[in-house]
């Protein structure tokens, strides 16, 4: 029986202005843009934990989400019923991928090796699943802060054995993603981080971390899998502070620990918003540093301080995301992965319809957007012009090394005062204006 009788097949397309109320306006999978069909530039991904096992509760209140299709027990019956829901989903959305955390597919057991064996049961299930709708996965993870046993960090637990268990987890994990083909894996550290500085080696801490990731690389190159390693920057929520706060951050890291060949990043816009930066500030400092992997498409509610994790449905900001992915020449292994749940009042099943697809069509606007501006070319030219004394011959010596404050010295007592051009930056800005 369908999980979703509301929506016999998959999600039909319509016009922009149509009153069709399940529709995609915007998103054509198979249309070009640039050269290349709009499934290949944006390569969405929805999410296990939020689509699947997210009931909406919120701090003050029980969950709403009409979910008729799970029975509410950890079984691994519930738990293999609800890939087939998962993936008539994904099937009726039209999205290619998905992601998942080792906890949300798999009942936690007893003891680990219960855990260990729910999943083996998982795996043949999802591993089917995959192949008979030629869905595939964008990248798998471990969920390393559920658990009590986590409440002081993972890979950064003042507890030795706490840390052993943290490493079988993220093996297993690692095996099962690489066994469904995952393209990539990440590692986001909820718990790795701290509550107070009094009871806290900070120092001992990252160490531990590094010696974590370093592990992890060695064991996948012992097993073979060839997806891509990501980390996760986000400030704050759970912990006081994160480790990995932001794109800064973490490219710090990984610099200091030698763990930059190995990892990229997958930028969250709540947890850039959480840290303080815009999403466009966290994707161009991983970008220029060669790092911009992944992307977690959410939005949170500004200055309100939590990971409300919301559908991305603004398409100033959705326009914004694509520039940058389109100035890098697209995603490789990433994608854009729908860490987004829906709000708590909107709990009936086709609100998981809506919710992606809104985002989709918001995404496909956003790409047409940002080909239009780059196609226009005014800003583009703008920045390179606003440059253009650093093509001299005396720009090319300073980016190039080869001088010395002696001789800027004497370049500068010999010329006039230096004249500043305007930084244009309205103007620019009403550009952008005409192609939303
Ligand atoms: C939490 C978050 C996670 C990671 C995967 O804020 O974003 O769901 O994406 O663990
Ligand atoms: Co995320």
């Amino acid at each position: 029986m369908a999980a979703f009788p509301d929506v016999p097949g998959p999600v039909p397309f319509a016009e922009p202005r149509s009153r069709t109320e399940l529709a995609f306006r915007h998103y054509r999978p198979d249309e070009p843009v640039e050269g290349k069909a709009m499934r290949d530039h944006l390569r969405f991904a929805s999410c296990y934990w939020h689509t699947m096992r997210n009931g909406l509760a919120d701090p003050f209140g029980a969950p709403t989400a009409h979910m008729p299709w799970d029975d509410g027990s950890g079984s691994l019956d519930n738990a293999k019923r609800r890939v087939g829901v998962f993936f008539e989903f994904l099937e009726k959305c039209r999205i290619d991928r998905w992601c998942f955390h080792d906890r949300d597919v798999a009942p936690e057991g007893r003891t680990l090796a219960e855990s260990h064996r729910n999943l083996d049961a998982l795996v043949p299930v999802m591993k089917q699943a995959q192949a008979s709708s030629g869905k595939t996965l964008l990248w798998g993870t471990a969920c390393l802060f559920a658990h009590p046993r986590y409440a002081s960090g993972a890979a950064t637990s003042p507890s030795v054995s706490v840390f052993a268990y943290a490493a079988a987890q993220v093996k297993k994990a690692l095996e099962v993603t690489h066994e469904l083909g995952g393209e990539g894996y990440v590692f986001w550290g909820g718990r790795e981080g701290y509550l107070s500085l009094w009871n806290t080696d900070m120092r001992r801490e990252r160490e531990h971390l590094a010696r974590f990731l370093h592990m992890a690389v060695e064991h996948k190159r012992a097993i073979g899998f060839k997806g891509q390693f990501y980390i996760e920057p986000k400030p704050r929520e759970p912990s006081v502070h994160q480790y990995d706060s932001d794109a800064a951050a973490c490219l710090a890291f990984l610099r200091e620990f030698d763990l930059l060949p190995h990892l990229k990043l997958n930028i969250e816009t709540n947890h850039a918003t959480l840290a303080g930066h815009t999403m466009e500030h966290e994707l161009t400092v991983a970008r220029d540093a060669g790092a911009l992997g992944s992307i977690d498409a959410n939005t949170g509610t500004e200055h309100c301080g939590w990971d409300t994790d919301e559908f991305p449905i603004d398409i100033r900001l959705t326009s914004k995301i694509m520039l940058i992915v389109l100035s890098m020449g697209g995603f490789t292994t990433g994608g854009l992965n729908f860490d987004a749940k829906r709000r708590r009042e909107s709990f009936e099943p086709i609100d998981l319809f809506h919710s992606h697809v809104a985002g989709m069509d918001a995404f496909a606007r956003g790409l047409k957007i940002a080909a239009a501006i780059r196609a226009d070319g005014r800003i583009a030219d703008f920045v390179a012009r606003r440059y253009r004394s650093w093509d001299s011959d005396l720009g090319r010596a300073v980016e190039a090394g080869t001088t010395s404050l002696v001789e800027l010295e004497r370049i500068a007592l010999a010329a006039p005062e230096p004249q500043l051009e305007s930084g244009r930056q309205e103007w620019l800005e009403a550009i952008v204006q005409e192609y939303l």
